[in-house]
């Protein structure tokens, strides 16, 4: 029999340093949300990607930065437990902003102590290259290894999939001997409910502008086959006050009509059928404080 190969890879790095879209380039195909905003990803995601007999369990993680609230807590809290269970980690970089001037940006800075005691390979993957002058990065490269012993380096622009190709060959021959822990032809690790929440997220965060998004969260709360193969799904917008619902909702509720048709529009590509989406909003005051909308949303509540 031939031998087999399966390990996790951890993805992480500051907030919009291009973590999910480098995640989504690897597996393939989208499983993870993307927004010009910070703080996008919100949970742990596995994405699959294969290589011949190598499974690579990818782990997408919400961006480190310094939590304030309770929310904040969970989600870095997400971040450094998918560390804990890596056996290789990238850390992804948007060059021309957590590196200002050849210099480390504060907000790099608190990365990089959390990995001070790490003693696994880690991986630096300097994206978004497309914006800056190729010949500035061996400099930053050296600057960053300076500061802390990568295992290897990455140039790359992964919405672009520029440079995507050699991560894969690199962490292909990384993963240790053993049994695939996904079917081969499984992509994401990822509950249909909470994708399907995730899309209309997503769609929140481009038709809501400043911090609106940060206040709120989407949940599934139904989801039926109907003549056999039309989905139904009925979700709910969490926000903390009235003010916020009626924006969400618009003159003549035009705003989340619009961003219900289009999250049903990417839904009916996902799931491969027609889809019933039903949108309600609902204030609630101290979501952020509530448990129950941990446990639904994938976070520790206790960290
Ligand atoms: N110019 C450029 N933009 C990129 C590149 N890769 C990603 N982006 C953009 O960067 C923004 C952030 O991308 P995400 O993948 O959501 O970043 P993230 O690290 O997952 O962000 P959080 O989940 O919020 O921590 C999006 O607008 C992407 O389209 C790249 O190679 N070049
Ligand atoms: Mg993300």
């Amino acid at each position: 029999m031939t031998k087999t190969y399966c390990g996790f890879a951890a993805v992480i790095g500051p907030p919009n340093a291009g973590k999910t879209t480098l995640m989504n380039a690897l597996v393939g195909q989208k499983m993870g949300i993307v927004s010009a905003k910070v703080q996008t990803t919100r949970t742990r995601l596995r994405g699959i990607a294969m290589a011949e007999a190598t499974q690579i369990i990818l782990v997408d993680t919400p961006g480190i930065f310094e939590p304030q609230k309770r929310l904040d807590r969970a989600m870095v809290h997400e971040a450094w437990s998918a560390v804990k269970e890596a056996d290789e980690i990238m850390l992804v970089l948007d060059v021309a902003h957590d590196i200002k001037g050849g210099e480390i940006t504060p907000q790099l800075d608190i990365v990089l102590q959390g990995l001070a005691d790490v003693k696994k390979p880690v991986s630096l993957v300097l994206n978004k290259i497309d914006l800056v002058a190729r010949k500035s990065l061996p400099a930053l490269i050296a600057m960053l290894n300076a500061h802390y012993s990568f295992s290897h380096s990455f140039l790359i622009a992964a919405n672009a999939d520029d440079g995507v190709a050699d991560i894969k060959s690199h962490l292909q021959s990384s993963m240790p001997e053993g049994v695939w822990l996904y079917p081969e032809d499984m992509a994401a690790d990822i509950p249909s409910r909470l994708l399907a929440a995730e899309i209309t997220r997503e769609k929140l965060f481009v038709h809501l502008h400043q911090e609106l998004p940060y206040a709120l969260s989407v949940e599934t709360e139904t989801w039926e086959t109907h003549k056999k193969h039309d989905l139904r799904i009925e979700q709910t917008i969490y926000v903390r006050r009235e003010g916020q619902r009626a924006i969400i909702l618009g003159a003549q509720g035009r705003t989340i009509k619009h961003i219900g048709a289009s999250s049903r529009k990417e839904l009916e590509q996902i799931f491969d059928c027609r889809v019933h989406l039903f949108l309600f909003v609902k204030v609630r005051k101290n979501w952020q404080d509530d448990p129950a909308r941990y446990r639904a949303l994938g976070l520790t509540y206790q960290v």
